[in-house]
């Protein structure tokens, strides 16, 4: 029913011990709906949260955590042919993102960090304009409001303040969505994460702080940015908290909806700590042999977040021929529509860097304009001319 295996780790050979048993603070157990090998297992808490979820929606779950496995796996190999810049990758924490963003309600808005592509798929944002940041062709990929996402965050935390202000003003009007923010082991040593909690605890606004505990922020191990579980911080702050198994696509969801559900009523913020594993790079730039152990990833290896689902669908007898094709079937056209929309992607022209920087005219930026199209000009080059949506 409850199980610890997923702790923060053990003794590092020169850190200091920092697993799941020896960490100080309240330890509220790691709250899990499937094991790794697929068995349903019941939480009196938790099981109320999900038992509306059908056999349909579990397939549909099923489905969602292969594709955004898929959108990985191609953008990964996009980066590596060249076509994007740089790419974060998601692979190991598919469960925690579809589990939280299938919890939302449209009205819901979401402030994300860079690598929650799979939230940003489930709110609907078309699959080229996921990967358009990381193919360099615009500051941001999508307008905010039409999925109520916010473009993802790369400064670490600073969102988390987006959110709360969101919160509040959630609040000011009354209404019943709710502001959910997503970020990383590493960004609840900040200050913005910190200051927002602050904030959120002291009006009791309505938003979620969602934190993908994968174990590493770059190459430096949780064990050493926490004396105490990631969660147990939240109650400096007086902020409840809990702590899931983030490859359990339905605990998340189940802690997902309670979280949102206290947020909706008046409950105020909650913290929840989905405990997951960053299986690949920190981004394409990085290579993690350089600094972590090959036998985490195998223990990690034997958690991952599909593979439990799939063996559950195939004990209720539902892992039908049927469901196995229709899922390949929409991961390979959601790889073809990604990659297609990447490299067909018409490269922007240079003034259009200039564009959707402020809504209003601004003397100071136009004369930075007037200055580059003279730079441009200078080479006799007509590509600096604005694109047919003109220079702002
Ligand atoms: C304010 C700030 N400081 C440093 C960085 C550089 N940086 C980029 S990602 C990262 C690690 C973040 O780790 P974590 O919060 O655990 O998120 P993860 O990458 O594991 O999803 C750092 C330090 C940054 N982007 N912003
Ligand atoms: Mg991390």
């Amino acid at each position: 029913m409850f199980t610890d295996e997923l702790g923060q780790g053990g003794k590092a050979p020169d850190g200091p011990d920092n697993s799941a048993n020896h960490h100080r603070g309240t330890g509220e157990s790691l709250i899990q709906l499937i094991t790794p090998g697929g068995e349903r297992v019941s939480h009196p808490q938790y099981d109320a949260w999900v038992r509306d979820v059908s056999d349909e929606q579990l397939a549909s779950l099923y489905e969602d955590l292969v594709v955004i496995r898929r959108i990985d796996t191609e953008a990964t190999a996009l980066q590596r042919q060249g076509e994007l810049g740089l790419w974060p990758p998601l692979l190991g924490q598919e469960a925690s993102q579809i589990g939280s963003a299938r919890a939302l309600r449209d009205d819901d808005f979401v402030f994300s960090s860079y690598r929650e592509s799979g939230v940003a798929y489930c709110r609907g944002v078309d699959l080229p304009n996921i990967i358009k940041v990381w193919r360099g062709n615009a500051s941001a990929g999508w307008d905010p409001y039409t999925v109520n996402l916010a473009t993802p965050q790369i400064i670490i935390g600073a969102h988390t303040l987006h959110a709360t202000g969101y919160a509040m003003g959630i609040q000011n009007d009354g209404a019943d969505s709710v502001a959910i923010t997503y970020f990383g082991d590493g960004a609840t040593s900040e200050g913005d994460v910190n200051e927002a909690m602050v904030f959120a605890a002291s009006f009791q606004s309505p938003v979620v702080f969602f934190c993908q505990n994968n174990h590493w922020a770059i190459s430096e191990p949780v064990r050493l940015q926490s004396h105490i579980r990631i969660a147990d911080r939240a109650a400096g702050f007086g902020i409840p908290s809990i702590r899931v198994d983030g490859n359990d696509v339905l605990a998340v969801m189940a802690a997902t909806r309670e979280a949102l559900e206290r947020a909706r009523h008046g409950g105020g913020p909650t913290f929840i700590e989905a405990v997951t594993y960053r299986m690949g790079p920190h981004t394409t730039a990085d290579d993690p042999t350089r600094y972590r152990d090959a036998n985490e990833l195998e223990d990690w290896a034997a958690k991952d977040p599909i593979a439990r689902v799939k063996g559950l669908l195939d004990r209720k007898g539902l892992l039908t021929d049927e469901l196995e094709a229709r899922v390949a079937a929409k991961a390979d056209a959601v790889a073809r529509e990604l990659r297609a929309g990447c490299v067909n992607m018409p490269d922007p022209k240079p003034l259009d860097i200039f564009k959707h920087v402020y809504s209003t005219p601004n003397s100071w930026l136009d004369r930075q304009e007037d200055h580059y199209s003279r730079y441009l000009a200078s080479f006799g080059d007509p590509a600096g001319a604005p694109s047919e949506e003109g220079a702002r």
